[in-house]
């Protein structure tokens, strides 16, 4: 028995209950009644004997009994190959998990429908297992049926929350530190004339303090809003360690939000909501009282399951009508790498894929009002390269008008998804594809720190494709990560500068290593000593035992040039940050950096630091890169880099030192 076992034992069940089995880390099934390991075999024995069994994550306590039985399905139809696995697989979860959501609180006869289904699917299953020779027709047949009940249901619950709810979004511009005071008491009092009944609110790590001292501020107008967090600031682990209970919140959602989100509208609608059954949610049993954290929502198999906020009408054309705007489209969801230190994993233990079909159907509906520009949010768009590839074939068929921009971790793409983007590309003279590619250093040991065991070869093949097919790369650099010394920085620096000289189309960003909630690389922190502080930006890696406040500052100085250099106007064929901004001497800057470096026969660093000699001397003291700690480091690469040092100023020095 491992520590874990001996500390978490729980009493056994017996009587009327269903059997507990725990799940341990290792995936080993511990039977509490028998005080025993079972197998999945032994479960299906189990089950096919009228037994009732209930499995739970033995550190979460997240019920894992649909799951579980998943997979007992799916062992019993290799063994018998005779019902399609995906089919069954949808069996299983549309009979058990969906119905027992909906049963959570569906409200009068409705629940009992559900309840109806959710048995009669739960027998189907039952009986399959019983008769393993059940044909794929019937089975089949017995699936759809039940499929379109539960979907039927389903249609029948989001009619009647939408007509229950008069929804509207108010789109935020992002508060700056100066306005901070002003826009609070202004959005506080827009709210307070609205009197909505529910406040809900999208968390990300920059408006976080904003949205708590608003929560606040609403709250003491009139206690009786109600208040809901969401977003990717909200993690499951902090909620069960109390760290949200000082919001002035009623209820914070963590995972994916569209079902938890219209569960509890479901359920404050009704005149005995019940929340204890819907998965993601917190709550609290009192005012005042610490939060309430349900089990974990299982994430959806498909994205197809929820419905489209375009195709539906949620995001306004007046939005898609608007100069520039951008839409963010999900192809998937989740990351099937799960490095230390992301989010896009979380609460997600796989990824979900949305049909290409459904993806197309976006494209055409944004690109027909004004988009031109259609950012696809997915963590990796090479993850799987058959939908991939067949995303594009659709988007080359359909012939749009728009610029697309992907993530893609190094070594997802070949040589034929690479062609597919070249092709989009040359379209329309307008089209164009980028590719962030998440590069983070190049040396190996942080890598497999963070289970993202990459190495070198594989930047080398990428890069080497994207060359190949001229396609435009946002590189990405994490500047700390456990670990890294300053020389380690210095390396990926000299090696990705290098990348750039004879490729006009990549760009170069680098991150302050972030200890965003829900990540494991906040243990791992602890153990590396690294200290993460929210004096200048939130979550923000201020030094560690390998990258002291010093070499961390003289980082953050020379990207902070490097961002300058390259991602503005006179690096690469087009601009990055401001993209309608285009001179016809686009590459002045980037030869004149390149005429320095052999001219003086120095390295990336040197030539860097002579440049943040020559920032400071042009600086004014207000600028935040002349400021002792250099505060808002981020925020000045982004927002006033390009402002405050010019390019000519940038040629001209480099052709002088
Ligand atoms: C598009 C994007 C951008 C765009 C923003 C464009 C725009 N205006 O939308 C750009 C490029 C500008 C950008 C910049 C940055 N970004 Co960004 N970005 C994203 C990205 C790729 C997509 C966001 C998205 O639409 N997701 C799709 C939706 C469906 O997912 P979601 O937002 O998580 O929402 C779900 C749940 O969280 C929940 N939910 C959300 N809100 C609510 C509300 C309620 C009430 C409920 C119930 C549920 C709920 O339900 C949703 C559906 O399941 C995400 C990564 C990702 N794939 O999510 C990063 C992400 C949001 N960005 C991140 C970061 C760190 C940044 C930068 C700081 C990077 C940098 N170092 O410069 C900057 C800062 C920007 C700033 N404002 O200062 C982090 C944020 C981490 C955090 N804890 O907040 C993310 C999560 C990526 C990461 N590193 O993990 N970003
Ligand atoms: S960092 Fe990239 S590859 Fe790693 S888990 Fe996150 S999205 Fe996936």
């Amino acid at each position: 028995m491992t520590d874990e076992q001996e500390t978490t034992a729980e009493p056994a069940t017996s009587g009327t209950e269903p059997k507990v089995i725990k799940r341990y880390t290792n995936r080993k099934l511990y039977d509490t009644v028998e005080s025993r390991y079972v197998t999945l075999d032994e479960i299906a024995e189990m089950i096919k004997a009228g037994g009732e069994v209930k499995v739970i994550d033995n550190r979460t306590k997240d019920d894992l009994t649909a799951v579980t039985l998943a997979q007992i399905i799916f062992e019993e139809e290799k063994k018998s190959s005779r019902t399609s696995m995906r089919t069954l697989l949808g069996l299983i979860r549309q009979g058990s998990e969906v119905a027992q959501q909906m049963v959570g609180g569906a409200g009068g006869d409705l629940r009992e429908r559900v309840d109806a289904v959710r048995q009669a699917a739960e027998h189907r299953v039952q009986s399959l297992l019983a008769r393993g020779q059940q044909t794929g027709e019937k089975a089949r047949e017995l699936v759809s049926a039940s499929q379109e009940a539960l979907a039927g249901l389903q249609r029948r619950i989001d009619e009647r929350v939408r007509s229950a709810w008069d929804l509207r979004v108010l789109q935020l511009p992002l508060v700056g530190e100066l306005l901070y005071l002003e826009k609070l008491a202004e959005i506080a009092h827009l709210i307070a004339e609205e009197r909505p009944a529910l406040l809900a609110c999208s968390l990300y790590m920059w408006n976080t303090r904003f949205f708590a001292d608003l929560a606040e501020r609403v709250k003491r107008n009139d206690p009786t809003t109600r208040i809901v967090f969401g977003g990717p600031e909200m993690a499951t682990d902090y909620l069960r360690e109390g760290r949200y209970d000082g919001l002035h919140v009623d209820f914070c959602v963590s995972g994916e939000g569209e079902l938890t989100f219209r569960d509890l509208l479901r359920e404050l609608s009704s005149p005995e909501p019940e929340l204890a059954g819907i998965p993601g949610l917190s709550y609290r049993a009192a005012d005042g009282t610490p939060f309430t954290t349900n089990p974990r929502r299982t994430p959806v198999r498909s994205l197809a399951e929820i419905p489209s906020p375009f195709l539906t009408g949620v995001v306004d054309d007046e939005v898609l009508r608007r100069p520039n705007v951008e839409a963010n489209l999900e192809t998937q969801r989740g990351c099937n790498l799960r490095c230390a230190y992301c989010i896009y994993h979380k609460d997600m233990d796989r990824i979900s894929y949305n049909e290409i079909q459904r993806t197309l159907e976006e494209v055409a509906h944004v690109t027909q009002r004004a988009v031109r520009r259609i950012r696809f949010v997915d963590a990796n768009f090479g993850s799987d390269l058959a939908h991939a590839k067949a995303v594009m074939r659709g988007l080359i068929a359909m012939r749009p008008e728009t610029k697309l921009m992907f993530e893609l971790i190094p070594g997802f793409i070949d040589e034929e998804l690479a062609a597919l983007f070249a092709e989009f590309r040359s379209l329309h003279p307008w089209n164009d594809i980028t590719l962030g590619v998440g590069v983070q250093t190049i040396n190996y040991e942080p890598l497999k720190l963070m289970r993202r065991g990459i190495r070198i070869d594989r930047f080398e093949r990428t890069f080497a494709l994207l060359k190949k097919h001229e396609l435009f790369a946002k590189i990405d650099l994490i500047l700390g990560l456990p670990g890294e010394r300053l020389a380690d920085i210095e390396r990926t620096l000299e090696y990705m500068l290098d990348k750039l000289r004879h490729h006009s189309a990549h760009l170069l960003c680098c991150h302050v290593m972030r200890g965003l909630p829900g990540t494991e690389l906040l243990t791992i922190a602890e153990r590396h000593g690294l200290v993460f502080t929210s004096r200048h930006e939130p979550h923000e890696l201020y030094e560690s035992p390998t990258l002291p406040r010093p070499d961390m500052l003289k980082c953050l100085r020379r990207t902070a040039v490097i961002f300058r250099l390259v991602n503005h106007e006179g690096w690469a064929d087009r601009e990055f940050v401001d993209p309608q901004d285009r001179r016809p001497d686009s590459r002045a800057v980037h030869d004149a950096y390149f005429r320095a470096k052999d001219r003086l026969a120095v390295s990336h660093m040197a030539l860097l630091d002579r440049l943040v000699h020559g920032f400071f001397e042009i600086l004014p003291r207000r600028s935040y890169f002349v400021q002792d700690d250099f505060p808002f480091a981020e925020t000045w690469w982004w927002a006033h880099s390009k402002h405050e040092v010019g390019t000519e100023w940038l040629v001209g020095f480099l052709d002088r030192l």
